[in-house]
């Protein structure tokens, strides 16, 4: 059969085009490193025309940056660049600082401020060519600079001005995978975990060193492999073997290796009567199972604990202190460099406290007891990761003792992986949050990198929202969570609307008719789902076990904090949780002017209304308005502005490649459907338990409250 040669090279296209276009599944996260537009290419082809590494060395760290600077412009350049020895015009120099004198560069100013993490790109004039120079003090400092430089150039900035200095302001950057050993994520809403325990250490998946390169390039430098409801397999030979393995892929990419340990190992894997902390036999056990581990892992970070939390075992037990379970830790980890990060998220069914305060009554009477390389690590709010929360009491008030921020990443009270919320905005509050611990100006993000109170310990944590789907976090605009969790965690201070416009550009394109109009979406994004769900400070009224959907009516589950009921106090008269003097007094676990304004219903502002106050529905809001309208229209506004979001994720199609489209139009749509179950279900409880009518002109519930009461979800994931 006679093949027409034009026919032939139109299949081709079309076959090329098929493959092209498949590609978008969001795998590439926001390291796709598309050629550049034309006009752009043009300037890199004078800007770029070689790589000159300085020394060549075979260091992992060096290969890893080689690699991916040549990946970067294999993709937006179309071909990588040839290395050459010398300098000349065009060069890309990838050099250390000790050794800028080889080309007898001027050291540029106060190097020393790059410390061990940081790095500087700058533009430079050497002998009358200009080159562009990659330095760091260190091979780490390198591959952040190499990863930023390529990011610079994908979302195609000026090349002219390319001058970037950054230092980390926290030193662990640290992601917690709730990773059971059989591949179940707890709170995880993207699949299977991507570490395939079973296989390891004998199959290396290609995605291992994927998830190493997204997190180099966001400056996250450590990894608790294990969920922190840990099994103490984890700690046997032949899960050190394999966690062993997946350090060795990571470690060229700068990140350590940590396990979550359970505080009863030495009974379950250890063959010991208890794990009393202070028993001899007990401490002989963690010192040698740490020299163990650092044996196979020369560099491990450590041990997270949850002890004496929702069940799970702890130096309580027998009746010692969280100080005396963490200094045993610490004492096994010291020789060898590790840390111990011990959770403070604690409280208890028997204790009658209101749960917002129990954390901080445990832990506030231990500060200047744990050891030198223990740090407390803190959940953003006192309750557990909602859609809003104040900030944790134990912040500013902690002063001895480093405390580790930990954020949630993964959305477990946040609409799994289907809502659209962008957390950098999340972030941004509860790290711009004043604490006031040392008068005005002592942000949490102050007590995150450690300069308030001046400890050399400082870390953030983040739960991760990892998983087995293509795109790693279960939908496109999760992948925006991690990557707000990596720059927050490199820069306290920095701003979510820009780290929402670089992810935008890195991920879609750099073209402001698309950034804006999608910046604007993710910017909103986190205030609709607080609305829909939580409006004015109410809490934790998700459904039993697995949180998917209303479930405010629940009052008789064995635990009284777990009740929604216990925590929106809504009856005939009036809604929300009195923490003022004359109810749980949480407000005088902060510095007294937050006391002040928090126990005042008219200055605490309507965001925390209900959190620290039980109001009348008849309240008159500053608007004039009854909280009863205001709570209602709280409830509306979340809706409208999903059905908004929809509404212009439409009109950005032509940006966007038609897989990444359909697939968030259609989690756009569950959103909307969810979002109006949310405001229905709950505003139909509420309507009934407070005998009152909706206002007038308002939509009515399209349910009966029976009807939202009667839906069960034995399948939902991640619980
Ligand atoms: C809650 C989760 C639970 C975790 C717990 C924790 O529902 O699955 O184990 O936090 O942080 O948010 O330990």
């Amino acid at each position: 059969m006679k093949i027409n040669p034009i026919l032939l090279f139109c299949l081709i296209l079309l076959a090329v085009a098929a493959q092209c276009s498949s590609a978008e599944d969001g795998y590439e996260l926001w390291l796709r490193y598309p050629e550049a537009s034309k006009n752009y290419t043009k300037q890199l082809n004078k800007y770029f025309r070689n790589l000159v590494v300085n020394p060549q060395t075979n260091n992992p760290m060096r290969r890893a940056s080689i690699e991916e600077l040549q990946r970067g412009f294999a993709g937006i350049l179309q071909k990588p660049l040839p290395l050459k020895n010398r300098l000349s015009r065009g060069s890309l120099l990838l050099a250390l600082s000790s050794k800028l004198e080889d080309f007898a560069l001027p050291a540029p100013e106060n190097l020393e401020q790059l410390g061990e993490q940081g790095y500087l790109i700058q533009r430079l004039s050497v002998k009358g060519n200009t080159i562009t120079l990659v330095t760091a003090n260190t091979e780490r400092g390198l591959l952040y600079g190499s990863f930023a430089l390529l990011q610079q150039l994908q979302q195609q900035k000026p090349l002219a001005e390319l001058n970037i200095r950054s230092v980390p302001s926290v030193d662990l950057r640290v992601l917690n995978h709730w990773d059971n050993l059989d591949r179940h994520t707890e709170r995880g809403y993207a699949g299977q975990s991507i570490w395939d325990w079973w296989h390891l250490p004998d199959i290396i998946e290609p995605r291992y060193k994927d998830y190493a390169r997204a997190n180099a390039s966001i400056g996250i430098n450590g990894s608790v492999l294990n969920n922190v409801n840990a099994s103490a397999q984890s700690l046997t030979p032949r899960y050190i073997a394999k966690a062993a393995a997946l350090a060795d892929v990571f470690r060229p990419y700068g990140i350590k290796v940590y396990l979550s340990a359970r505080f009863s190992a030495p009974i379950d894997v250890g063959g010991l009567p208890n794990s009393d902390p202070l028993n001899p036999a007990v401490r002989r056990w963690w010192r040698e199972k740490s020299a163990e581990i650092y044996r196979a892992i020369p560099d491990f970070g450590g041990f997270l604990v949850k002890a004496n939390s929702e069940g799970q075992p702890g130096p309580q037990d027998y009746n010692r202190s969280h100080a005396d379970g963490a200094n045993m830790l610490a004492e096994a980890l010291a020789p060898h460099g590790g840390v111990v990060m011990w959770r403070a998220f604690v409280y208890s069914e028997h204790n009658a406290e209101d749960r917002a305060k129990q954390a901080y009554n445990e832990f506030m009477p231990l500060d200047g007891q744990f050891a030198d390389n223990v740090l407390v690590q803190v959940k953003n709010g006192p309750i557990d990761f909602q859609p809003r929360e104040p900030f944790h009491p134990l912040f500013g008030a902690m002063q001895k003792t480093p405390l580790m921020l930990e954020l949630q990443i993964t959305k477990e009270y946040l609409g799994f992986s289907t809502h659209l919320a962008y957390l950098g905005t999340l972030y941004e509050e509860v790290l711009q949050e004043d604490t006031h611990g040392q008068g005005a100006g002592s942000s949490v993000a102050k007590v995150a990198d450690g300069s308030l109170y001046q400890h050399t310990l400082s870390g953030v944590a983040g739960v991760a929202n990892t998983g087995m789907h293509r795109s790693w976090s279960g939908s496109i605009f999760d992948q925006s969570n991690w990557f707000a969790f990596g720059r927050m965690a490199w820069n306290v201070n920095a701003k979510a609307r820009d780290i929402a416009g670089e992810w935008l550009r890195l991920s879609f394109t750099p073209a402001s008719q698309f950034v804006e109009p999608a910046r604007d979406i993710m910017l909103r994004s986190r205030e609709a789902v607080v609305n829909y769900m939580t409006p004015l400070g109410l809490t934790h009224l998700m459904g039993t076990g697995h949180h998917y959907g209303p479930a405010p009516w629940v009052a008789e589950l064995a635990r009284p904090e777990w009740n929604p009921t216990y925590y929106h106090r809504a009856d005939k008269n009036g809604i929300g949780f009195d923490r003022g003097p004359k109810g749980s007094n949480a407000i005088s676990q902060y510095a007294p002017i937050l006391a002040q304004r928090y126990g005042d219903p008219n200055a605490v502002g309507k965001e925390l209304l209900l959190w620290f106050h039980h109001l009348p529905y008849e309240h008159l809001m500053p608007s004039g308005k009854t909280l009863w309208q205001v709570l209602v229209a709280h409830y509306d506004q979340g809706v409208s502005e999903v059905e908004q979001f929809q509404a212009d994720w439409q009109k950005l199609r032509s940006f966007v490649d038609p897989e990444r489209f359909a697939s968030i139009s259609a989690r756009l749509k569950i959103q909307a459907r969810e979002a109006r179950w949310w405001r229905d279900a709950s505003l139909a409880y509420f309507k009934a338990v407070s005998g009152r009518e909706l206002p007038k002109g308002t939509r009515e519930p399209e349910h009966s409250l029976e009807y939202y009461q009667s839906l069960r979800f034995p399948f939902a994931p991640g619980n």
